[in-house]
C-alpha cells in the first residue's frame, strides 16, 4: 500500500471483504457550500450510502496523510475551515504531503486517492471543465485530466454552464471518456436537466453502468468514466433564473480580475448569493440522488466482479 495512504478500518474491512464502497470529495464541503450545510449535507451523503448498502469513503488529506474514509471530527473540521483549507488539485499533493499539510481533495485528487485505495465508484455535485473564454486563458479543470487517466467511475450532476459544456463534451471525447446519461439523452447541467447538449450514451440501470465500467477495465483502456445523473425534476431550477446569475457572476469575475484555482469557487458562491438560498437546496438534493445512484452501482459492480 502506498506509504502515504491512511484507509479508515471500516473502508479497509469493506475493500477487503469486496463490498461496494463509494468515495466522496471534500472540496465540496470546504469550498462548495456555507458551513453548517456543507457539513449536514456531507453527513447525509455518507448515510445515504450507507441506506444503499455501501460504505462511505469521504476523501481528504489531513496532516500529509491521504485519507480514504474521514471521521465525523475531520468532515466537521474541514466544513468549519471552509476556504482557509488548500483546495488541492494533482499539483498539490506533493508539497502538501511532504510538509503534513491538510488539503481538500476536487474531484481530481479523489479520484487519485480513491484508486490508491481500490475504489471504483466516487459520488459528488458538479465537475470541473474547460472554462468560457478557454481559448485565451486556457483555463482547463484537471479532472477532465484525470478522467482520462485515473480508473475511477465519477457519478455527478453534469457541469455548471459557468462552464463552456460543448468544449468540455469536446475535450472529453479527445482523452477518450466515455460519458454516459443516466436516464437521459442529454447532458445535465447540474441545477437543470437539460444544456443542449448530448451525451454519447443513454443507460437506465445501475447494472449496465456497472457492466460499462468493468468492460472498460477488463480491456486495458485507462482512465475513467463519467456518468451524469440529471437532478430529480421537482428540485430542479428554472434555466432564465440560472443562467442570468452564472452570467453576471462571470462578468463580476472579469471584471475583479479572479484566477486560477480561485475561479471555480468564486464563480459558486456568487451564483448561490445571486439565486438565493434556492440554488443550495438543489445542489444538496442533487448529491444526495447522485449518492444514491452511486451505492447502487458499486453494489452491481461488486456482484459482478
Ligand atoms: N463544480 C461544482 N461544485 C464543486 C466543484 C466544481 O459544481 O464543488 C469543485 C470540485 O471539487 C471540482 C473543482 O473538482 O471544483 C474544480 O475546480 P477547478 O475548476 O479549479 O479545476
Ligand atoms: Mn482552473
Amino acid at each position: 500500500m502506498n506509504q502515504y495512504l491512511s484507509i479508515s478500518p471500516q473502508v479497509q474491512q469493506a475493500l477487503q471483504q469486496g463490498q461496494p464502497v463509494v468515495a466522496l470529495e471534500s472540496t465540496i464541503i470546504s469550498h462548495g457550500m456555507p458551513y453548517p450545510q456543507n457539513v449536514q449535507t456531507a453527513m447525509r451523503v455518507e448515510q445515504t450510502i450507507r441506506d444503499n448498502g455501501a460504505v462511505p469513503a469521504t476523501i481528504a488529506i489531513i496532516g500529509g496523510r491521504l485519507k480514504a474514509g474521514c471521521t465525523a471530527e475531520e468532515i466537521e473540521y474541514l466544513g468549519r475551515q471552509g476556504q482557509a483549507v488548500t483546495k488541492a488539485s494533482r499539483r498539490d499533493l506533493p508539497v502538501l504531503v511532504a510538509r503534513g499539510l491538510d488539503g481538500a481533495t476536487t474531484v481530481t485528487t479523489t479520484m487519485i486517492i480513491a484508486a490508491m485505495a481500490g475504489i471504483k465508484v466516487f459520488a459528488t455535485g458538479g465537475i470541473g471543465g474547460v472554462h468560457r473564454g478557454a481559448e485565451t486563458t486556457m483555463d482547463i479543470s484537471a479532472d477532465l485530466e484525470e478522467l482520462a487517466q485515473t480508473p475511477v467511475m465519477v457519478i455527478c450532476a453534469g457541469a455548471k454552464s459557468i462552464l463552456d459544456l460543448g468544449l468540455t463534451l469536446e475535450y472529453l471525447e479527445t482523452k477518450g471518456v466515455p460519458v454516459i446519461g443516466y436516464g437521459t439523452d442529454e447532458l445535465p447541467a447540474f441545477y437543470t436537466r437539460t444544456s443542449g447538449h448530448k451525451v454519447d450514451y443513454r443507460i437506465d440501470t445501475p447494472e449496465e453502468l456497472a457492466q460499462a465500467f468493468i468492460a472498460k477495465m477488463a480491456m486495458g483502456l485507462k482512465g475513467g468514466m463519467l456518468v451524469t445523473n440529471p437532478i430529480p425534476e421537482q428540485y430542479s431550477m428554472p434555466h432564465d433564473v440560472i443562467d442570468r446569475a452564472i452570467d453576471q457572476a462571470i462578468a463580476e469575475a472579469t471584471e475583479q480580475g479572479i484566477k486560477g484555482k480561485q475561479t471555480t469557487p468564486f464563480l459558486l458562491a456568487r451564483v448561490k448569493e445571486l439565486t438565493g438560498g434556492d440554488s443550495l437546496d438543489a445542489n444538496i438534493q442533487l448529491v444526495l440522488n447522485n449518492a444514491r445512484l452511486a451505492a447502487l452501482t458499486a453494489r452491481a459492480i461488486a456482484t459482478l466482479q
